[in-house]
């Protein structure tokens, strides 16, 4: 187990990005492991613009069935001690998810961006109204519709093939930026994501290059693992802690 640790003092700025494997103890699958498949299809091939346009009814049940397991998941004490280290480094801190199940929120997290969106909230599949909290589980036809234009609502998930939502991708960029303009120790952790699906999985390589030391909490060997200078593996609920010297 983490006998690492890493060193965070007054002046240190952390950034996390968390993936599918913080919540694997929690009990939500992951996209990329075994139990990664829904209804005989990959994942990635349900989450796509294009499944919802050719049968927007299973990316419905897709997603029901995604907020029936989240919404009775609870934070593990990896989701615990990144809100715990938030409340150290106050806007030293920036939390960058790629999860949708809303666990980091429920930490207490705050200081989050959800990159991929939230599967707590809808939207219009055609105009720009904006997202609405949506928790229904059981969604089946009709299929709901959106107020303003009729379209069917879908849910606020960034598909494979769409654009991240710029504010986003801003918010991880300046604070990284911000780091390297003040001098300051930076540090970059990534837990539990397998260092595919961009563009999170570049952000590590952004990092270095701004001068950050970067570190990897994860089960498995990640794609792009060469970006980190310390990988420790393990399952999140005790290398997170470890690391943080929280455990
Ligand atoms: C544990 C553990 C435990 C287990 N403890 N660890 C550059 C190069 C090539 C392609 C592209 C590129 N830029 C963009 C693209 C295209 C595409 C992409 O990345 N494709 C790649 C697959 C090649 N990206 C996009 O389309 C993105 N949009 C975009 O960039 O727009 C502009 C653009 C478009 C097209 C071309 C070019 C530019 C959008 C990506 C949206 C991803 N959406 C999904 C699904 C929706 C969310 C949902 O329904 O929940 O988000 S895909 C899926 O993967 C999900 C996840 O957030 C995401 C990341 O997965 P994650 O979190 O890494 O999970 P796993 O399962 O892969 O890994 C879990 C890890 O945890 C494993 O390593 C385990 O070992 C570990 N683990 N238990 C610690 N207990
Ligand atoms: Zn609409």
């Amino acid at each position: 187990m983490a006998t690492e640790r890493i060193s965070i003092d007054a002046g240190t700025r952390l950034i996390v990005l968390t993936g599918a494997g913080i919540s694997a103890e929690s009990g939500l699958a992951t996209f990329r492991g075994a139990g990664g498949l829904w209804e005989g299809s990959r994942v990635e091939d349900v989450a796509t613009p294009e499944a919802f346009e050719a049968d927007p009814e299973r990316v419905w049940r897709f997603y029901g069935a995604r907020r029936a397991g989240a919404g009775a998941a609870g934070p593990n004490r990896a989701h615990l001690a990144v809100a715990e280290i938030e409340a150290r480094l106050g806007d030293r801190f920036l939390l960058a998810t790629q999860n949708v199940d809303g666990l980091h929120g429920l930490a207490g997290s705050r200081r989050l961006v959800e990159l991929h969106g939230s599967l707590w909230r809808s939207r219009c599949s055609r105009c720009e109204a904006p997202p609405v909290e949506d928790r229904v589980v059981d969604v089946a036809p009709p299929l709901p519709a959106c107020d303003a234009c009729g379209s069917l609502m879908r849910p606020d998930i960034v598909w494979f093939g769409e654009m991240l939502d710029p504010a986003h991708e801003w918010a991880v960029r300046r604070f990284l930026k911000a780091a390297g303009v003040a001098g300051a120790r930076l540090v970059f952790l990534a837990i539990g994501t397998s260092g595919n699906v961009h563009p999170a999985a570049g952000y590590v390589r952004y990092a270095k290059d701004l001068g950050a030391e970067t570190w990897l909490a994860n089960a498995d060997e990640a794609a792009n693992a060469r970006w980190f200078d310390h990988v420790v593996t393990g399952p999140a609920t005790s290398v997170v802690p470890a690391l943080l010297g929280l455990g």
